[in-house]
């Protein structure tokens, strides 16, 4: 029977221009280290040799961007990692301060513009989001424009660290209390919180606590919380999931709402009794040293729907580790079910899906690696570009057991051909050259 891959729509002319994934042209050293993974799941270890990692982070181009806690910014390009930095940024890396974050401007292709949230050592130590501009793969010299600069900071943990662009074009940046507790419950400062500000650094009036806070803490969009090291937000919905860092008892995922107090320090984890000012988790596990348990929640990494490198099951799970415990578990949101995904990884430190819907995780024991789990079964992915009135049609080589069909309707009226008598293989990929006489054409790819 058939097994439909992928049916796309494309009209002459690039109305619609398919957006279909870029694969990320990779080679693979052998792996030196292995997690154990469900059946059917395969990994590689794309790079080692970054010592002290903490975050990582893709740009539009495929790039791979890993920081290190020394303020060494390092750049996986083409599956290799770069001997050159792409900068070397002075911070104070003492504790969990250090180079922490990373983002990329939404209009990186044109802008090159890029943001960090490292520890600034001067006027005195404090954390800060930085703007630079990239020039290749090294940064712009003298590019450095702050836009950000958190209070100063007493304790050496409890950081936070994590940025990211919001489908609303913002830049969330998620700060930890400075192990001060009550930071999280104050308006009058902007520790255990996640803040919301322009590109430029000023503050949106749409802001929640706009006419509450007053001065820069109208920067807060949410508060209640710990150490939220990582979040994520998912493709296509905007949904947005906050893991936060328990002290004692339980980690946290949270969900990112506007105006949320997500508790801390008067709960951790869910209220008992349930506290009406308070945002509960949307799940939360025990600290402990088991399969389901831990001690530090990094991770997290939508599935997007729109990719299916994966099987159908894991569209729109997100994916969460537990530096301690070295596992990586799935959470449906739809289900609100968890399930195991990946275990035996020494100290996970953050989680990305790449373009090509692998995930890929970073791991800061040993000598900081970037490993790639991937679906050794997986269907192809076809990708679509047009030539004038021809559609060029490709998907990878190996999937041979594939044929190729095209119809001009969906449904009960259409009429699959193959088209598997013209496809040929070309720079590593099987390409097709379709002629488009209608308006539409649909394809598939299909397992006798
Ligand atoms: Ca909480």
């Amino acid at each position: 029977m058939t097994n439909t891959r992928e049916r796309i729509r494309i009209g002459v002319g690039g109305q619609r221009a398919a957006k279909w994934m870029l694969f990320i042209c990779v080679t693979f050293a052998s792996s030196s280290f292995s997690a154990t993974l469900p059946e059917g799941f395969v990994e590689s270890e794309l790079a080692r040799g970054m010592p002290g990692p903490t975050a990582m982070e893709f740009a539009t181009d495929g790039r791979l961007f890993v920081c290190q806690q020394n303020g060494h910014l390092r750049v996986i390009k083409n599956g290799a990692l770069l001997t050159n930095l792409f900068m070397a940024i002075e911070t104070d890396s003492s504790g969990e301060r250090g180079l922490l974050g990373i983002a990329f401007d939404p209009g990186f292709a044109t802008n090159q513009f890029l943001y960090v949230y490292y520890t600034a050592t001067t006027p005195s130590t404090h954390n800060r989001v930085s703007r630079f501009t990239a020039n290749g793969d090294v940064v712009a010299a003298g590019s450095e424009q702050p836009i950000l600069d958190l209070e100063n900071l007493s304790a050496s943990n409890h950081n936070g660290g994590a940025i990211h662009f919001g489908p609303d074009g913002m830049l969330y940046i998620a700060v930890g209390e400075n192990a001060v507790p009550s930071n999280a419950q104050s308006l009058n400062n902007r520790l255990g919180k996640i803040l919301r500000i322009n590109p430029d650094g000023s503050i949106p009036e749409t802001n929640p606590y706009f006419t509450v806070a007053s001065g820069v803490n109208r920067a807060i969009w949410a508060l209640g919380l710990r150490n939220p090291f990582t979040f994520a937000f998912e493709s296509g919905t905007g949904r947005m999931f906050i893991n936060d860092v328990g002290q004692s008892s339980v980690e946290e995922i949270n969900e990112g709402v506007a105006g949320a107090n997500y508790g801390w320090p008067s709960c951790e984890g869910t209220c008992d009794p349930p506290d009406i000012r308070f945002r509960e988790p949307i799940f939360q596990y025990e600290h402990g040293d088991s399969a389901t348990t831990g001690c530090t929640i990094i991770g997290g990494a939508f599935y997007p729907s729109s990719v299916n490198q994966f099987p159908d099951l894991y569209r729109g799970s997100y994916f969460f580790a537990d530096y301690c415990s070295g596992w990586i578990r799935r959470f449906d949101p739809a289900t609100g079910s968890v399930t195991n995904f990946a275990a035996g990884i020494i100290s996970p430190v953050d989680l990305k899906v790449g373009d090509d819907g692998s995930l890929y995780y970073l791991v800061r024991g040993g000598n900081g690696s970037v490993h790639r789990v991937s679906y050794a079964n997986s269907r192809p992915s076809l990708r679509i570009s047009l030539a004038g009135t021809d559609a060029h049609v490709r998907w990878p080589a190996p999937s041979t057991d594939f044929l190729l069909q095209s119809a001009s309707v969906l449904g009960a009226g259409a009429n699959w051909m193959d088209v598997t008598n013209s496809v040929r293989e070309t720079d590593g990929e099987k390409e097709a050259i379709v002629s488009i006489e209608g308006d539409s054409r649909y394809f598939r790819l299909i397992r006798p």
